[in-house]
């Protein structure tokens, strides 16, 4: 079977999101050979990758030193707002920095980055998703998705919950189902 979206959107595969970095996602590691399969099946289609990154200011508002609810991640320009080294990224790659004024936090990768236009100006409608994490940028990610009116794929296999509380990869899985995200459970390729 061959993928069928006219693009791949990778949420945040950022060092810091994966095990040994600053917020990490449990089993983040699990993913990497997924997305790469995935990766290797847009090369062949030509369909073409979008990669958002969390891109905060080393003060951002959403971190504990600030008050916020997270360790401090994903300062821009550092290594751990890096994609991981380990991602087959295609020479073409579009990125997509969020979060990134001091003041005020931003889950999804469609918020104030123009994501919407630039997908539309591609003629894309429908739209595969992947990343971490699954119960916040990935989710917020999915739903502002669906709400500009994309069809949206999301590939299970190739995303992981962080879990701050227990229950919250299924709430998320649950919500997002209900929001009319298509769930795949296995890698299409
Ligand atoms: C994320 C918490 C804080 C994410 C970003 O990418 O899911 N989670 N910043
Ligand atoms: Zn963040």
């Amino acid at each position: 079977m061959a993928l069928d979206t006219d693009a791949f959107l990778l949420v945040d595969a950022q060092v810091d999101f994966f095990p040994g970095g600053a917020l990490p996602v449990p089993d983040g590691d699990a993913i990497l050979p997924v997305v790469n399969t995935l990766l290797a099946a847009c090369h062949v289609q030509e369909i073409p990758v979008i990669a958002s990154r969390d891109w905060h200011p080393p003060d951002h508002a959403s971190f504990i030193t600030q008050g916020g609810p997270w360790p401090p991640h994903c300062i821009r320009g550092t290594g751990g707002a890096d994609l991981h080294p380990d991602l087959d990224l295609p020479p073409v790659l579009t990125l997509v920095h969020k979060a990134t004024a001091r003041d005020r936090d931003a889950y999804s990768g469609f918020e104030g980055t123009g994501l919407d236009r630039n997908l539309r100006q591609r003629g894309v409608q429908k739209i595969l998703v992947a990343g971490l994490a699954l119960d916040y940028c990935v989710e917020a990610t999915c739903r502002d998705a669906v709400r500009q009116g994309f069809e949206v794929s999301l590939v299970l296999p190739a995303t992981r919950a962080v879990n701050v509380e227990p229950g919250d990869e299924e709430r998320a899985v649950e919500e997002l189902r209900a929001a009319g995200v298509t769930l795949l459970h296995e890698v299409p390729r």
